[in-house]
């Protein structure tokens, strides 16, 4: 039983502190294999407001009378509890979302950094004097929305928890977490070690399910102060919409169509792990993945050979034998994906990765693809994927590469491969992306640093300082005293 070393009961919610059975059930099965992995709770419209009713008890109560410091020590305390943990939740995440167990240990680390990160920022928060009429001093509080509800999908949900969930109760929200059907189980064990850690009963709560039912039921809830929301553009924009009603803030985060963008100057040994590994992390289901390579003439040749020769090392198979590439969450991204490649029938196809003999029938497999000269305007070179397939596309000089980068509905992520300092700083300015590297692409995990997209990629921003600032509002006292 996957769940067994958390010691956290089958098919339940955290709701107030307490695992409640769900009044129905839902089946988790493992992407590596296809098999039944276990059964989780089938949230209900009931059981979201049951978990909305404890936050809010949370905030009335224990939670909302800590301090900053206090709550930092929590959220410390948490990380520390999470690294003695990483192997457990590891096993659990490579098995629940088919993550290759190398990158699912990373993502354990990084989930304990962002407690370690937030833990630390909780008491370093002020608001500022403002100079004013004479007679009057005046100042800001920032002050937690309150309750906050958190829906995540499935294919970083250690990551996607440690960046929503621990800026907003750093900041003294109380959360609703309602994480993806397809992967949900370090979302609850992650909500015990919050409880081990020394979290008030409440201040968490974790109700499993579907989008359309638990997840609906959330983002409409007229008692939610503020949502935060990873997943599709669809779905992003109907929680738009169901928080309007209530004229509730949302963060959105809805993926991209990422560039880099390499110059004949592109120092290519350090670029080339950068471009082939953005784009098949996670198999590609990576919101920041770098689906589009652009390559100027002059250096083409060289980058497409290079990239096949990666490809070639690329092995997939199931997540347990710690592939470079795991299977896809389920058999409809697969199906997604395998539509992608189809519409690909038109191009040339660089390179393959390798399906490795343990990779049976039953996972959700795909090769990596690598497609040569695509044209800009294709359906590949402007979709997001999610699966591990790149496009390669060639350009004359800056002016092209900029059209290119900035010609999809997205803006989450973008990377310049240049020696030319002036070039770096023209691109960094005129990209459409909420973050751009320069001669790197997201080295390092970020989770100190500002994320989120402009267009279609959603908007607000998560990680860093600046999540802070988003699950916050601000308050100004103007006060006369003559
Ligand atoms: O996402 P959904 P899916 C993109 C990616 C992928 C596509 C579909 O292109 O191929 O979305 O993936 C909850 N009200 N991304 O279907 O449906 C759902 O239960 C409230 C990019 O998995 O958006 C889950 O918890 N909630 C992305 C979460 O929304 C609803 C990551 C995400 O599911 C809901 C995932 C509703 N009506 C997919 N319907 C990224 N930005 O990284 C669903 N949900």
């Amino acid at each position: 039983m996957p769940l067994e070393s958390f010691a956290i009961p089958v098919a339940c919610h955290l709701i107030g502190g307490v695992w409640t059975p769900g009044a129905e059930r839902l089946t988790l099965s493992d992407p590596s294999t296809g098999e039944t992995l276990t059964e989780i709770a089938r949230g209900t419209a009931a059981e979201i407001d049951a978990a909305v009713d404890a936050a809010h008890a949370a905030r009335a109560g224990d939670w909302g009378r800590m301090t900053a410091l206090e709550r930092g020590r929590i959220l410390t305390r948490l990380g520390q509890l999470i690294l003695t943990k990483t192997e457990e939740l590891a096993q659990l995440e490579a098995r629940d979302v088919g993550k290759p167990l190398t990158q699912a240990r990373a993502d354990a680390v990084a989930l304990a950094r962002y407690m370690e990160f937030y833990g630390g920022a909780a008491d370093k928060i002020m608001g500022e004097t403002i100079p004013y009429l004479d007679g009057y001093t005046v100042y800001t509080l920032r002050e937690p929305h309150g309750v906050t509800g958190h829906i995540i999908p499935w294919n970083y949900p250690m990551q996607i928890i440690g960046r929503s969930v621990g800026a907003a109760l750093a900041m003294g929200n109380a959360c609703v977490l309602k994480p993806a059907e397809e992967a949900c189980l370090t979302a609850l064990a992650f909500a015990q070690l919050a409880l081990d850690a020394g979290l008030p009963a409440g201040a968490l709560n974790v109700v499993t399910g579907l989008g359309a039912e638990a997840g609906a039921a959330l983002a409409g809830h007229p008692r939610i102060q503020h949502v935060s929301f990873t997943g599709s553009v669809g779905v992003g924009s109907l929680i738009q919409t169901a928080a309007a009603k209530n004229v509730v803030p949302v963060t959105l985060e809805l993926g991209g169509k990422s560039p880099q963008i390499v110059f004949d100057d592109a120092d290519l040994d350090r670029a080339l792990p950068f471009l082939v590994n953005a784009g098949v992390q996670n198999a590609g289901q990576t919101c920041s993945a770098s689906s589009r390579i652009l390559v100027q003439r002059g250096v083409y040749d060289e980058v497409r050979t290079r990239m096949a020769q990666a490809y070639g090392a690329l092995t997939v198979g199931p997540a347990l034998s710690d592939p470079k590439v795991g299977p896809l969450i389920s058999a409809r991204q697969k199906d997604i994906v395998q539509g992608y490649l189809a519409k690909g029938a038109d191009l040339t196809i660089a390179a393959e990765g390798v399906l490795t003999p343990e990779a049976g029938n039953a996972g959700h497999y795909v090769r990596p693809t690598l497609f040569a000269e695509v044209p800009s305007d294709h359906a590949l070179a402007q979709q997001e994927i999610f699966g591990p397939v790149q496009v390669l596309i060639p350009f004359e000089d800056e002016a092209e590469a900029l059209r290119i980068a900035n010609s999809t509905e997205y803006g989450l992520v973008a990377a310049v491969w240049t020696r030319d300092g002036a070039r770096q700083m023209r691109l960094a300015k005129a990209l459409h992306a909420g973050q751009v590297f320069l001669n790197n692409y997201g080295a390092g995990g970020g989770v100190e640093l500002p994320f989120g997209g402009v267009g279609k990629s959603g908007h607000g921003r998560e990680k860093g300082f600046e999540a802070l600032y988003g699950f916050s509002q601000l308050k100004t006292v103007a006060a006369w005293h003559g």
